[in-house]
C-alpha cells in the first residue's frame, strides 16, 4: 500500500479548527430552523420523507436539471420549494442547516460559502443518529466503514443478527437510506454501511460497535490527500462502545482514545481475547485468542481478505451481544455477494471470476493475491475504466507476481499501463466484449480470468453491476457454447 505519507503522527496533528468541526452541532430541530436539503437522489428523498414526517419545513436544491427524486417530490411534497439545475445561493446564504447528500462535496464553493456564513452541514446519517439516540431504549447500532469489504461485512453482520433470531435493519451506503429504516418498528439491531462522504456530515453517531476495516486510497477525486479521507473514516469511532479495528493496518486504529472496548483482528495469530487466524494440519481457523472458532474450509467465503471480513463481523456481532453459535452458522451459510470475486464457471481448465466491484486499487490487489495464491497457473487480469484520480503503482507487485496477461479497457487503461509497465504482457481492448474474447484465447489450463478493474465503471457502463452482469453474460456465452 503506497500510503506511507500518512502516519499516526501526521494525523495526530489535528488542527483546532478540525477538532471544533468534529463537535456535535447543536441540532436545530425546531420549525424555525431554515433548512435546505441538498440533493434529490435516494438520500435527499429519504431526508424529505423524514423531515416531512416530523413536521419540519425545508427547501430542496439539486444541481441536476432532472434529479431522480423530482417526480416523487412534486407528488408527495407539492408545497416544498425545489430548485434544480444549479445551486440557489440566496437559499444557501439564508440557511441555518444544510442536509447535504453524500454525492455532493462540502468543498463545493456555494456550500463552502454557506458554511462560512454560519450554516451547519449535516447529512442523512446525522438525522438518523439524532432520532436513534433519543429513542428509549436505544437499539444497538453497528457501524461499518473501510475502503473495501464494507458491503460484505454489513451483509454478513445482518445475517448474523438474523440467525440470532433478531430482526436486522441493514442500510446506509449499501443501498437502503438509513432514515428509511426508522419506518420499521420491528427492527432490533441497526447495521449501517457508512461511506467517508456520509461520515463527513455525521457528528452524533455513538455506535454500539464500529469498525474501519482497512484504508487504501479511494475517492482521490474528492479528497486532496489520503489524510482527509482517513480523517473522514475515523469519525466512525466517535463515542462508540466497542471499536473493532485491523491490527495489520495501523490507519484503522482509532486516533482518539476509545472510552469503552477495543477488539483487533489480524491475518496473523491473535493476541489474547482478540481475533485472528491460526493454522494447523487441518488448515486455517478463524480464532479468538487460542480458541479456534471455525475452519475456513467450512466457509463459502474464500480468500484471506474475506477471512479478515469474517473476523471483523464476528467481533462486531459479539460486541452487540449476538450468540456465538448463531454467528458461526450464519458464516457457514453466507455465499458472499455478487460481483465480489464471484466464481462464474470453468471452461477447459480455466476458471472465470467476476470482481467488478473492485473499483479501487486495494480491492483489485486483494482479488489478484487471493486468487493467485491458490492457482496452478496464472491470472489473466481485465482492468481499467474510470480511475477516480488513483495512483495505480500499488498494482505493480501483485501483477508482477501473479498476472501473465493484463488486458486493459476504458479511459484509464493507459494510466494503468504506465504504472505496471514490464510486469506482465499488456494488451488493449476497445470493449469488455473484446477483452473477454482475447482472455479466452490467451488463457491456458490452470489459469484464472479475473475482471477486477481497479476503476469505477462510469466511462463505459451505468454501474459496477452493469459491468459485472455484462461480463457474466459474455462468460456464460463462452461456457455454454
Ligand atoms: N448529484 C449532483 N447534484 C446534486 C446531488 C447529486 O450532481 O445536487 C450527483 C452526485 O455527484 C452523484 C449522484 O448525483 O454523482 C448521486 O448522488 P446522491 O448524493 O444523490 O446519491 P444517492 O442517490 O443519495 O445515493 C447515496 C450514495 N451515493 C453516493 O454516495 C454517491 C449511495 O452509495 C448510497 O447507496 C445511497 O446514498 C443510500 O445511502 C452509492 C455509492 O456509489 C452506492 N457510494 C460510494 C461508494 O460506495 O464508493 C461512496
Ligand atoms: P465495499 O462495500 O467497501 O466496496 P465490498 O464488500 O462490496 O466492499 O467489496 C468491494 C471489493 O473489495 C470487492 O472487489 C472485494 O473482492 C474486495 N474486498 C472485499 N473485502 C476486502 C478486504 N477486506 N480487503 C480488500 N479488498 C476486499
Amino acid at each position: 500500500m503506497g500510503n506511507g505519507m500518512v502516519t499516526g503522527s501526521t494525523l495526530a496533528r489535528k488542527t483546532a479548527a478540525q477538532e471544533s468541526a468534529d463537535n456535535e452541532p447543536s441540532g436545530l430541530i425546531g420549525s424555525s430552523c431554515n433548512r435546505v436539503v441538498i440533493g434529490l437522489g435516494k438520500t435527499g428523498l429519504s431526508c424529505a420523507h423524514y423531515l416531512h414526517s416530523q413536521g419540519l419545513p425545508f427547501k430542496i436544491i439539486d444541481t441536476r436539471e432532472n434529479p431522480p427524486g423530482e417526480a416523487e417530490c412534486h407528488q408527495l411534497f407539492p408545497d416544498t420549494p425545489l430548485h434544480t439545475g444549479g445551486f440557489n445561493e440566496q437559499w444557501l446564504m439564508a440557511a441555518d442547516e444544510l442536509v447535504v447528500s453524500p454525492g455532493i462535496a462540502l468543498s463545493e464553493p456555494a456550500i463552502a460559502r454557506a458554511i462560512e456564513n454560519g450554516a451547519t452541514a449535516i447529512g442523512d446519517i446525522e438525522l438518523f443518529c439524532r432520532a436513534v439516540n433519543t429513542c428509549s431504549p436505544k437499539k444497538p447500532l453497528v457501524a461499518i466503514t473501510g475502503s473495501n469489504g464494507k458491503s460484505t461485512v454489513t451483509t454478513l453482520v445482518g445475517e448474523m443478527v438474523r440467525y440470532s433470531g433478531l430482526n436486522p435493519g441493514v442500510g446506509g451506503n449499501i443501498g437502503t437510506p438509513a432514515l428509511d429504516l426508522l419506518n420499521d418498528d420491528s427492527i432490533d439491531v441497526y447495521v449501517l454501511e457508512l461511506s467517508s462522504f456520509q461520515l463527513e456530515t455525521t457528528h452524533s453517531l455513538r455506535a454500539t460497535a464500529a469498525t474501519v476495516l482497512n484504508i487504501s486510497p479511494d475517492h482521490m477525486d474528492r479528497y486532496p490527500t489520503l489524510v482527509e479521507y482517513h480523517q473522514a473514516k475515523q469519525r466512525i469511532y466517535k463515542g462508540c462502545g466497542t471499536a473493532v479495528f485491523n491490527r495489520d493496518d495501523p490507519l484503522t486504529s482509532p486516533l482518539l482514545p476509545v472510552t469503552a472496548g477495543a477488539v483487533t483482528f489480524t491475518s496473523g495469530s491473535p493476541d489474547l481475547g482478540q481475533m485472528g487466524l491460526l493454522s494447523d494440519d487441518d488448515g486455517v481457523w478463524l480464532s479468538k485468542g487460542l480458541e479456534k472458532q471455525i475452519n475456513t474450509r467450512q466457509m463459502k467465503l474464500k480468500g484471506r481478505h474475506n477471512y479478515l471480513n469474517a473476523l471483523a463481523a464476528l467481533a462486531l456481532g459479539e460486541a452487540v451481544g449476538l450468540d456465538s453459535s448463531a454467528m458461526l452458522e450464519a458464516l457457514m451459510a453466507f455465499p458472499g455477494l455478487k460481483h465480489r470475486c464471484q466464481w462464474l464457471g470453468e471452461l477447459d481448465g480455466v476458471a472465470w471470476f467476476n470482481d467488478s466491484k473492485a473499483t479501487n486499487v486495494g480491492a483489485s490487489v486483494a482479488a489478484i493475491e487471493g486468487l493467485g495464491e491458490g492457482l496452478e497457473g496464472n491470472v489473466i487480469l481485465i482492468a481499467g475504466g474510470d480511475g477516480k484520480g488513483a495512483d495505480f503503482s500499488d498494482l505493480k507487485p501483485a501483477v508482477e507476481r501473479y498476472v501473465s496477461h493484463l488486458i486493459l479497457i476504458g479511459r484509464d487503461g493507459p494510466a494503468i499501463e504506465q504504472a505496471v509497465i514490464d510486469s506482465a504482457d499488456i494488451h488493449k481492448s476497445a470493449s469488455l466484449d473484446d477483452a473477454v474474447g482475447l482472455a479466452a484465447e490467451l488463457a491456458e489450463q490452470g489459469d484464472a480470468v479475473l475482471l477486477a478493474p481497479a476503476c469505477a465503471s462510469f466511462d463505459m457502463f451505468n454501474s459496477f453491476e452493469h459491468r459485472g452482469d455484462r461480463f457474466a453474460e459474455l462468460v456464460n456465452g463462452l461456457i455454454l457454447c
